[in-house]
């Protein structure tokens, strides 16, 4: 079908990634809204915006026949669903084939294939790709899971069938555990997905958490390396990076290969990710599949030099991906942060209110790709990620200091932010060693559940101050010959760290 105008399915920082992407490719993008989001950046970046309900996105952006209508309303010919909401729901997938529209990501089936986690395990054996030793399909006797789990030796791993994001998951360390955990397992997955199945694995202990960028045509399934995600907290990741210090370019071609092969099992084509446990040994067991744009895509595409989010519009168009064949390496090394409305000394609790003042980083290396301007009122309706920081450099060493200059130049002023979280995480000597896993920050309160420095809100206030200052005057910066203006105050505290 000849596309012209994308409709995006989405909302924030991505719903504006993929607007911006739609208008390099030539192509028209129409946003939709919810109540909250009348005023968003996302929207007036858009050549046309249809409102799709209340502010809940239970009824906004995950009505399906809303999305739909607002779609033919406007004339568009394709839609692409982000992240989130109705990314990795195969019925809307199937449901926009059926309306005559293109799905701006894979087919239903891969997604569908992907979704059944003891499938996925089924079909990613049969493709040669490492799983993790355990059931391959889901245990409904006890007795069964008792003698399978004493075969692989404790600790072992309950899962929902249906789950994924950690969600119907127990650590059982003992055998007479083993039951209880299976029940609260099921009835915690029924709860979150209407599915009581479990199985079990083998619980790998102290992993890495490392992904490989998948991208498909009609032609040709390729990987653009991996990211290392292992910092997270709560199974949100806070810190993303390309490369990852653990891999070196002989695993990278073992990992990628059996990535591709993930892929090439379900049909799949557009991009995608296949998560993967990467042990202290260098083995490696394939978790998952995302079947969407990933929230940390950005880093794979500053050290590779692609734009996969155009790739997708180029592939769901029927043309081949830009990216030419032969062999590939990652340039340099990129970093993501992931700025929050959270506040890390209240528990990481979602902070809300009016931006009264933002500031975004700039410059050599850096992209800031944001859902939100001064002025916007951060809600609770939505997830708590404001934007996006990503970083580029020579080395990871290099990555490190532009992403804690860019720090420094950030400036939310009216809800919380995690920037203080992240400035000591990058200042941190094991972080700053590569010494990570996806326990890392459970065993490290001291990075973690810490107010920011007093310093931060001081200067994070007087920026604002100056700010406001040069707005009214219409003047040059109060800055000062002798070194002792608030210009040179707010210099001195980006080199000397805060306090
Ligand atoms: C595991 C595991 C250890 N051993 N499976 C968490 C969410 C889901 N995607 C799979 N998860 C895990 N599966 C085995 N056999 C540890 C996790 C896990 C995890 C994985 C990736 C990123 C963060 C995580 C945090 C806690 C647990």
């Amino acid at each position: 079908m000849n596309v012209t105008r994308v409709l995006v399915a989405n909302r924030g920082e991505i719903a504006l990634r993929i607007i911006r992407a739609c208008h390099d490719e030539g192509l028209e993008a129409v946003a939709v809204y919810s109540d909250a989001d009348r005023s968003s950046p996302y929207v007036r970046a858009a050549d046309a915006a249809v409102w799709i309900g209340p502010s809940p996105a239970a009824q906004s952006y995950l009505v399906v026949d809303r999305i739909l209508e607002a779609a033919a309303q406007s004339g568009a010919q394709a839609i692409h669903p982000g992240f989130g909401f109705l990314s990795e729901r195969a019925h809307f997938a199937k449901a926009v084939e059926a309306a005559g529209l293109v799905f701006v990501g894979p087919p239903a089936t891969a997604i569908q294939a992907m979704g059944d986690k003891t499938e996925a395990r089924r079909r990613m054996q049969a493709a040669g790709v490492p799983v993790v030793p355990g059931a391959m399909a889901a245990l409904d006797d006890p007795a069964v899971a008792a003698e399978l789990a004493a075969g692989l030796g404790y600790p072992v791993l309950v899962k929902a069938a249906a789950g994924g994001g950690g969600k119907g998951m127990r650590v059982v360390r003992a055998a007479e555990d083993l039951a209880g955990a299976l029940v609260s397992a099921a009835s915690e997955a029924q709860k979150a997905f209407g599915d009581p199945a479990v199985y079990l694995e083998k619980f790998i202990e102290r992993p890495r958490h490392v992904e490989i960028q998948v991208l498909a045509d009609a032609h040709r399934t390729i990987h653009l390396g991996e990211r290392e995600c292992s910092i997270q907290r709560r199974h949100q990741k806070l810190l993303e990076e390309a490369p990852s210090v653990a891999v070196d370019p002989a695993l990278r071609e073992r990992m990628g290969a059996a990535a591709v092969a993930a892929a090439a099992a379900v049909g799949y084509r557009s991009a995608g990710t296949c998560e993967f446990l990467l042990s202290a040994d260098g083995s490696f067991y394939f978790l998952e599949m995302n079947t969407r744009i990933q929230v940390e895509h950005p880093v794979t595409e500053l050290v590779y030099g692609v734009d996969l989010v155009r790739e997708q519009l180029r592939i769901a168009r029927g043309l081949p991906m830009t990216v030419a064949p032969g062999p590939l390496a990652p340039r340099g090394w990129a970093i993501e942060c992931r700025i929050t409305s959270e506040d890390p000394a209240n528990g990481f609790l979602p902070s809300t209110g009016r931006i009264t003042h933002l500031r975004a980083p700039a410059g050599p290396g850096v992209r800031w790709d944001s859902g939100v301007d001064t002025g916007d009122e951060v809600t609770l309706y939505y997830d708590s990620m404001l934007a996006k920081l990503i970083v580029h450099g020579a080395t990871r060493t290099d990555a490190i200091a532009r992403m804690e200059r860019a720090l420094h130049e950030l400036v939310v002023v009216g809800v919380a932010t995690n920037q203080a979280f992240h400035l000591r995480l990058l200042a941190d000597p094991a972080f700053r060693a590569g010494d990570i896993d996806i326990q890392f920050l459970e065993r490290r309160a001291d990075l973690v559940d810490r107010p920011a420095p007093p310093d931060l809100v001081r200067r994070l206030a007087a920026a604002a101050a100056l700010a406001e200052h040069e707005r009214r005057q219409r003047q040059k910066p109060a800055v000062t010959g002798d070194g002792n203006g608030a210009s040179a105050w707010l210099a001195q505290g980006r080199r000397e760290g805060l306090r």
